[in-house]
C-alpha cells in the first residue's frame, strides 16, 4: 500500500465533507479562511489541535492514542449525516485529565464509511497511534473489526480497542476478544470513566489492562470481563467538544453538529440500546453557551439534537429554540420527541424555521407488540392528535413518524396497520426500521423468550420472530421501504391519499402503496435478493431511492399511479393527472440525481402546491 502524505491523508479526510456542499449555510458569511491555508493549517475533520509545543520536554515523549468513528452510509442522511459524536467527545474529557494529558496525547478521526478500507488504514497509520479506539455501532461494527484486522498486521505493535454500544454488553465483549485476536479490550457502557481507567493501568510498566468496564484478555489470552464502570455523576463543560475547541467548527465545507444536552431516558424501551442508563442533564448554562458556540462558526449547515426527548423540558427547549430562530431559521435542525410535550410556545417558534425536522417514534399500534416492548403506557388517540396538532400548527415543519417492523408480537397484518394508521398521520416522512435485537436490550438477552430468531454477533440481524414469519418479514420490509420512498414524494403522497379515500376498504391508504408495489415489481423495480444485513431497510431504501433518481424511472412511478387512479377517477381527472405529471417530469431533468436535490426543499415545495385531483386530502 503506498503511504500517503500527511497532506494527501488531510485532504483525504476532508474529501468526505464534500458532499455537503449544495446546503445552505446558516445564513452567515464565510470566514475567509481559504481551503489551502486551511488544509495545510488544521486538519478538517480531526483533531489535532491541543498539541503541546515540541520544545517543551514533558510533551516530546507522549503517546499517541487515536479515537476513531466510522458513520453511517452518507447516502441514507445525505448532507445531513452528522459526525460521529463520541470521539471527540472523549478527547474532549481525556484532554482535561492532567495525570493523562501529560503521557498521552490524544486524538480522532471522523471517517465516512464510503472511505476505502485503504484510505482509512493509511490515514489512522499517517497519525501512528500507540493505541487506536474505534466507537462501535450496529452499523460498523463489521467494518470495524476488518479495519483492526489490516490494522494490526501492519501494525503489531499498535494496541486496538473497542468502545461504543454495540460491544457494551459483557458477553458481545468477550466473544470479540474470543473471535478476533487483532483486538486488546473492550471498553463497555459510557467510556470516560473506564478509559481514563485503563489509560492510567496501561501506564504501568507490565501495562495493566484490568479496569472496572473492561473486558480483556487474562493470561491464557482468554477473555475476562471486569464489573461496569461508574458513569459520570455530573455532565459539564469538558464533555463538549465544541466549547473545548477539540471538534473544529470553521470547517470552509460547513458543519452538521450532533448536540447533547442529556444523557439517558427515563424510558427502558426493550429494543433500545440507550434506555435504562439514569437521567443526567448537563447545566443549562453550558448548553447555552455550547449551542452559542455552535451557532457562531462561519457556515453551520445544522444539528441533530441527540437527547431521547428534546420537548421533555419545555423551558430548556424553547430557550434553544429561541436561540434557533434569532441566529440561524434557514439551517437544518433536526429532534426527537414525545408529540403530546411540544408546548404552543414550541410550536410557535418551531414555525419560525425554515428547515426544521422532528420525528415521533410510533413503532407499532399493536397493544401487544407495545407491551412486550415495553411501551404499553402508548396512548394510540392521544398520539394522533398531538401529531395531527404539531402538523396543522405548523404546516412547514418536516413532521416524521417512525415505526419498527418486526417488534415481538406483531403480526404481517398488524404491521401493516400501523402502516395504515402512520400514513393517515400524513407526516412528511414515514420511516420503518427493522428491529435489530441489539446488545444490551431485553430482546437480545431474552430472545427466545421473545421469540426472536436472529444471525448472532457480531450483528444480530432479525431473520424472525414467532409471530412474524421470515417469508412475511422480508415482505414487509421491502413494502415499508417502498412506502417510505413514495411518501417521499409529496404529490404522490396526496394523490395516493385521495385514490385511497375514494376507495375505501380495510387499509385504503396501504393498499394504494402496495397495488402501485406489484406494478412497479414487474417493472423490475424490486431486486431479487433480499439484503443480508442488519439494516435491511435502510439497505433496501438507498438502491430504491437510486433508481428513482432519474425522469424515467419517476415517471414510471407517477404511471403506475395514473393506472392506479384511472379505475376509481372520473375521467376529467385523469387530465389534471396528466398535466400533474408533466410538470413532475419538468422537475427532474434527465440527469437530476435525487442525492444532490435537497428532499426537505422537495417536500416543503409539495406541502404548498395546490392538490391536483379534485378533492384532494392532505
Ligand atoms: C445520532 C444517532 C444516529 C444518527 C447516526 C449518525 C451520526 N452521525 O451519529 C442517525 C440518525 C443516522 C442514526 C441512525 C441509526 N441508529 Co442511531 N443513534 C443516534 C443517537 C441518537 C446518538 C449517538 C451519539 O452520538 N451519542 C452520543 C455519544 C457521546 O454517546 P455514545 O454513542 O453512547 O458513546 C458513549 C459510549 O458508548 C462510549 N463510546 C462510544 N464510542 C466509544 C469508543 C471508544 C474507544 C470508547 C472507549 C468508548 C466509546 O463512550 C461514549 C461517551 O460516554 C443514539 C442514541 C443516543 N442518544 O446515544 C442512537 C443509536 C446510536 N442508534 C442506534 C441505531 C440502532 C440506529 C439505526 C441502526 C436504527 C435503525 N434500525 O435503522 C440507524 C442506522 C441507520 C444506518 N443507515 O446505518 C442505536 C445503536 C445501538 C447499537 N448497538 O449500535 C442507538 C444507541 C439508539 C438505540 N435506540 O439503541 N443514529
Ligand atoms: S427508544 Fe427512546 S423512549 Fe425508548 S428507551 Fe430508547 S431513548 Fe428512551
Amino acid at each position: 500500500m503506498n503511504e500517503p502524505s500527511l497532506l494527501e491523508w488531510k485532504m483525504t479526510i476532508r474529501m468526505h465533507t464534500s458532499s455537503w456542499k449544495g446546503l445552505p449555510f446558516a445564513g452567515m458569511e464565510s470566514s475567509g479562511i481559504c481551503l489551502g491555508q486551511r488544509i495545510l493549517g488544521k486538519e478538517g475533520r480531526a483533531n489535532l489541535s491541543e498539541r503541546k509545543p515540541l520544545s517543551d520536554e514533558r510533551f516530546m515523549h507522549r503517546r499517541n492514542v487515536l479515537l476513531c468513528g466510522l458513520n453511517i452510509r452518507s447516502e441514507f442522511m445525505g448532507a445531513t449525516t452528522g459526525i460521529a459524536l463520541a470521539p471527540p467527545v472523549l478527547v474532549s474529557y481525556l484532554q482535561t485529565r492532567p495525570e493523562l494529558s501529560a503521557e498521552y496525547e490524544f486524538h480522532f478521526l471522523d471517517f465516512r464509511y464510503e472511505q476505502t478500507d485503504d484510505a482509512i488504514v493509511s490515514a489512522v497509520r499517517a497519525s501512528a497511534p500507540w493505541l487506536v479506539g474505534w466507537s462501535t455501532y450496529v452499523w460498523n461494527i463489521e467494518r470495524v473489526l476488518l479495519l483492526s484486522r489490516l490494522l494490526k498486521a501492519r501494525l503489531p505493535g499498535l494496541r486496538v480497542i473497542l468502545g461504543g454500544p454495540h460491544v457494551s454488553d459483557p458477553s458481545v465483549a468477550e466473544w470479540l476478544l474470543q473471535e478476533n485476536p487483532a483486538l486488546d479490550a473492550v471498553v463497555r457502557g459510557e467510556g470516560e470513566i473506564p478509559l481514563a481507567d485503563l489509560l492510567r493501568g496501561l501506564l504501568a510498566p507490565a501495562e495493566n489492562w484490568e479496569a472496572p468496564g473492561i473486558t480483556c484478555r487474562g493470561s491464557r489470552r482468554e477473555p475476562a470481563s471486569f464489573p461496569s464502570a461508574a458513569i459520570l455523576e455530573q455532565l459539564g463543560r469538558s464533555l463538549s467538544p465544541y466549547l473545548s475547541g477539540v471538534y473544529p467548527l470553521d470547517d470552509p465545507d460547513g458543519v452538521f453538529v450532533n448536540l447533547q444536552s442529556s444523557r439517558g431516558c427515563r424510558f427502558a424501551c426493550a429494543y433500545c440500546a440507550w434506555g435504562r442508563t439514569r437521567v443526567r442533564q448537563f447545566p443549562r448554562e453550558v448548553v447555552l453557551e455550547e449551542l452559542e458556540r455552535v451557532l457562531s462558526a462561519p457556515r453551520l449547515r445544522g444539528g441533530f439534537f441527540i437527547d431521547a426527548d428534546f420537548f421533555e423540558d419545555d423551558a430548556k427547549a424553547c430557550a434553544t429554540l429561541e436561540r434557533l430562530v434569532e441566529r440561524a431559521p434557514q439551517a437544518y435542525w433536526f429532534m426527537e420527541g414525545d408529540p403530546a410535550r411540544v408546548s404552543e410556545r414550541a410550536l410557535s417558534l418551531l414555525s419560525r424555521l425554515s428547515n426544521c425536522h422532528v420525528s415521533f417514534g410510533l413503532q407499532s399500534i399493536s397493544p401487544e407488540a407495545l407491551r412486550l416492548a415495553g411501551r404499553p403506557f402508548t396512548n394510540l388517540n392521544e398520539f394522533a392528535q398531538s401529531v395531527r396538532r404539531v402538523i396543522q400548527r405548523v404546516p412547514a415543519l418536516d413532521a416524521r413518524v417512525g415505526v419498527i417492523c418486526g417488534l415481538p408480537g406483531d403480526t404481517p397484518e398488524t404491521f401493516r396497520d400501523t402502516l395504515e394508521f402512520a400514513l393517515g398521520l400524513n407526516p412528511t416522512f414515514l420511516w420503518s426500521s427493522l428491529l435489530i435485537p441489539l446488545p444490551g436490550t431485553p430482546f437480545l438477552r431474552e430472545a427466545k423468550r421473545y421469540g426472536i430468531e436472529h444471525s448472532g454477533p457480531p450483528t444480530f440481524r432479525l431473520l424472525a420472530t414467532s409471530t412474524f414469519p421470515r417469508h412475511e418479514l422480508e415482505r414487509a420490509v421491502r413494502l415499508s421501504a417502498f412506502v417510505s420512498l413514495c411518501h417521499e414524494f409529496p404529490a404522490l403522497r396526496i394523490a395516493a391519499k385521495s385514490v385511497g379515500i375514494r376507495r375505501g376498504g380495510l387499509r385504503p391508504l396501504l393498499s394504494v402503496y402496495e397495488a402501485l408495489e406489484q406494478r412497479m415489481e414487474t417493472q423490475g423495480l424490486a431486486g431479487d435478493s433480499f439484503p443480508s444485513s442488519a439494516m435491511a431497510n435502510v439497505d433496501l431504501y438507498i438502491p430504491l431511492r437510486e433508481h428513482c433518481a432519474c425522469r424515467k424511472n419517476i415517471a414510471a412511478l407517477y404511471r403506475a399511479l395514473l393506472g392506479e387512479a384511472g379505475w376509481d377517477l372520473p375521467p376529467d381527472s385523469l387530465s389534471a393527472v396528466a398535466e400533474f405529471l408533466e410538470d413532475i417530469e419538468e422537475r427532474f431533468s434527465p440527469t437530476a440525481d435525487l442525492r444532490k436535490v435537497d428532499p426537505w426543499q422537495l417536500k416543503r415545495s409539495g406541502r404548498s402546491a395546490a392538490p391536483f385531483l379534485p378533492g384532494a386530502v392532505e
